[in-house]
């Protein structure tokens, strides 16, 4: 464990007292026996039966049986980090949550990122919403904030969410696709769901394929209140911005990590702590008082709109750091628990029928995932505040509560332990009035379903819309009935119709706007009821949803392959690396083996990767050393097509791609020479300042308005 960080960390020194380390120990039993043979089991003669008095076997064999645990039913597949919340400016005008309003206050956090769709062992790379769960250890208790990285969800009631997750799951009669959506059932459910049209922009946009999990946004999605001390509340939605800007990988790219990495968001979040580049946020927030609910043109409780940023500006309050993985992956990132309806004072819900019914999920589905009622004794989800109440007993309990009494009011305990009255913390609900008749029913507010799509649609930048246009050709490519097909496009009409013309004429079908209730379902379908309202949004477009605008001004954590081999410039190859390194970029070496190559100064560096044991997909950008006999090398038969095919694919993936002194060969034969075009992010022996050149083209981190010349 790394000590520095957890100076005065409550839940890392909570965490100390559970963890263990094998060093220098012997091995033991369950029981603490010490072990003389864990080479051969008991039995009766060498060649004999082995004996069921064999408690060694018998004991190790048995925890073997049982030592899988049912994974998520949703976001199965996560990593998870230790970091910190650090309060940059109070918010005690709007909340009472004291992490919230003591400034420079600091708090304890785990992260768990995930993807959604996909088993525990699928790919990062899936086509998927991400997400983003964060536990405050709070003095005042936990609070999590399980939030997502798309800020809208495809449904607005929790009774659709089974539907929703069986439709996307691997079908059920013979379990394929793994970790995609890109196939019938979801389609099929999808377009017959207008109020999922606004996410489905979302998921077909590039956010769905992130570069990093540290490059990501995180959005708690549904409103919450704030109460402030004199009770006085304020809707809030919550947003997390990533330092390093928010960036994706294209989607042919993804496809090819796929195989070559699988776990490459997992392996690019543990080294980035490792090496010390921890993943930052800003926390912010969006603050609507209580009175002005109805000044929208959406509802507010609705989970399938977001409130522009032009509308309500995000107020920025905090940073969120990851700086500690884990000591160990099941104790913490899998047997964490999170829950929205984990709060503290100061913080309360709000009538948005998709949260009401999370407040019941989460702690149910840890019974069966965790398996007692006491999973929030294992260690990663203790509270830092000490836990007193009258429950006991159930599977595996940890604490033991001294005394005879364990109910309320008692008076052999002295009455303890005692209700908290609100001036030392204790919690109470909002007190809002309701009245209502008992109902069965959607609000009319929530029926408008393609308005704020279409403002997604229409913010994003000409690449991006390229990009989710090839995203809905490729998904309903793959379903296989021709009438979702068309269903799904008849509700792309409602968007954009440009958008559905392009679609509908890749999959050979017609633009028909869907007609309500849809002709191809049942008659007595009540489909008739989520039939949406056509109407512009308030707000037109809006520069948030744009990926092009985020920040481009650093090369930090970037990842940049050197490739070369014997006989590369030694003075120029160190010369780049230490400059990339000082603006925080990681070089890794890429050679024709991983033996280590001479350099023509006589000094030897060792490759961490051979040009068959990684991939272009796998880099940000390239550099191809200078150096006469290092270019002649790549160039011979067993190496150069291996050399250009790793040229040749970080071009059609928009990367910088650096030509050092000497390797015109290399450039003269790779598809680079061929281009037309001017492009910013192709650096060679020509150019003036090339190092300058090439940091400014790294940090802008694709040159996706070229894609289509780069691919000509
Ligand atoms: Fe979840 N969700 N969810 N969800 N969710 C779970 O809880 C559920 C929703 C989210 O890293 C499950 O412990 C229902 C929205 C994250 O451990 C389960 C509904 C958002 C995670 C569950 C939703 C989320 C989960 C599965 C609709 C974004 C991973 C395992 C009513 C704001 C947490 C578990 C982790 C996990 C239910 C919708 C985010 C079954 C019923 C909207 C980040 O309880």
């Amino acid at each position: 464990m790394n000590m520095n960080t957890n100076e005065h960390n409550k839940k890392a020194e909570q965490l100390d007292v559970h963890s263990t380390s094998n060093d220098n120990e012997k091995l033991t039993t369950n029981q603490g026996l010490k072990i003389n043979n864990n080479q051969d089991s008991l039995k009766a003669g060498e060649r004999g039966p082995s004996l069921l008095e064999d408690f060694i076997l018998r004991e190790k064999i048995t925890h073997f049986d049982h030592e899988r645990i049912p994974e998520r039913v949703v976001h199965a597949r996560g990593s998870g980090a230790h970091g910190i919340f650090k309060l940059t400016k109070s918010l005690a005008e709007y909340t009472k949550a004291k992490f919230l309003t003591e400034l420079g206050k600091e708090t304890p956090v785990f992260v768990r990122f995930s993807t959604v769709a996909g088993s525990k062992g699928s790919t990062d790379l899936a086509r998927d919403v991400r997400g983003f769960a964060v536990k405050f250890y709070t003095e005042e208790g936990n609070y999590d904030l399980v939030a997502n990285n798309m800020p809208v969800f495809f449904i607005q009631d929790a009774i659709k969410f089974p539907d929703l997750v069986h439709a996307v799951k691997p079908e059920p009669d013979n379990e394929i696709p793994q970790a995609a959506s890109a196939h019938d059932t979801f389609w099929d459910f999808i377009s017959l769901m207008p109020e999922s049209m606004h996410m489905i922009m979302w998921l077909m946009s590039d956010r769905a394929i992130p570069r990093s999990l540290r490059m990501m946004e995180g959005f708690g999605v549904h409103s919450f209140k704030f109460i402030n001390e004199a009770g006085k509340v304020h809707f809030v939605k919550f947003h997390f911005k990533p330092r390093l800007g928010v960036h994706s990988v294209a989607w042919s790219e993804a496809q090819m990590i796929s195989g070559v990495d699988s776990d490459f968001h997992k392996r690019d979040l543990w080294e980035a702590i490792e090496n010390g580049d921890y993943p930052e946020w800003d926390f912010g927030v969006q603050l609507i008082p209580e009175e002005d609910e109805h000044k929208f043109d959406f509802d507010l409780l609705d989970p399938t709109k977001i409130v522009p940023e032009e509308e309500v500006p995000v107020e920025i309050v905090g940073t969120l750091t990851l700086n500690r993985n884990p000591d160990n992956f099941f104790a913490e990132t899998e047997q964490i628990a999170f829950h929205p309806g984990h709060i503290i004072p100061g913080i309360d819900f709000t009538n948005d029928p998709l949260l009401q019914g999370r407040l019941f999920s989460y702690t149910d589905t840890q019974l069966s995932r965790l398996g007692s009622p006491n999973f929030h004794e294992i260690p990663i989800n203790r509270s830092i505040n000490t836990v007193h109440n009258n429950q006991r007993d159930g599977h595996m309990r940890q604490q033991i509560v001294k005394g005879k009494s364990s109910y309320e009011p008692n008076s052999i305990g002295g009455g303890c332990p005692f209700q908290a009255m609100m001036s030392e913390g204790g919690f109470t609900s909002q007190q809002e009035r309701v009245s209502g008749v008992k109902i069965r029913e959607r609000s009319k507010s929530f029926v408008d379903h393609y308005s704020q799509a279409k403002l997604f649609y229409n913010s994003q930048s000409a690449p991006e819309k390229t990009h989710l246009q090839n995203a809905l050709i490729f998904e309903l490519s793959k379903v296989t009935r021709p009438e979702i097909r068309e269903r799904l496009v008849g509700q792309l009409a409602y968007i954009d119709t440009d958008l559905a013309w392009k679609v509908a004429e890749k999959l050979g079908v017609e633009v028909k706007k869907l007609e309500w209730p849809n002709q191809s379902l049942p008659a007595d379908s009540n489909i008739i009821e989520l039939q949406s309202e056509e109407r512009e949004p308030h707000t037109q477009f809006s520069d948030a949803l744009s990926m092009m605008n985020t920040i481009k001004n650093t090369i930090k954590s970037r990842k940049i392959g050197f490739i070369l081999a014997n006989g590369a410039d030694g003075g120029a190859v160190n010369d780049l690396k230490t400059k990339l390194e000082a603006e925080g970029a990681r070089v890794e070496l890429i050679a024709t083996s991983v033996a280590p190559v001479k350099l023509n100064d006589g000094s030897e560096l060792t490759p961490k990767h051979s040009l068959t044991s990684t991939a272009s997909v796998c880099f940000d950008a390239l550099t191809i050393c200078p150096g006469e006999n290092s270019v002649k090398e790549l160039m011979i038969a067993e190496n150069k097509h291996l050399v250009l095919h790793f040229i040749n694919e970080a071009y059609k993936h928009c990367k910088a791609i650096y030509f050092g002194k000497d390797t015109e060969v290399l450039y003269h034969n790779s598809n680079v020479s061929a281009k037309q075009h001017e492009d910013p992010a192709i650096i060679t022996w020509e150019d003036n300042d090339p190092s300058d050149k090439f940091i400014q083209a790294v940090a802008q981190h694709r040159v996706w308005d070229l894609e289509k010349e780069r691919n000509a």
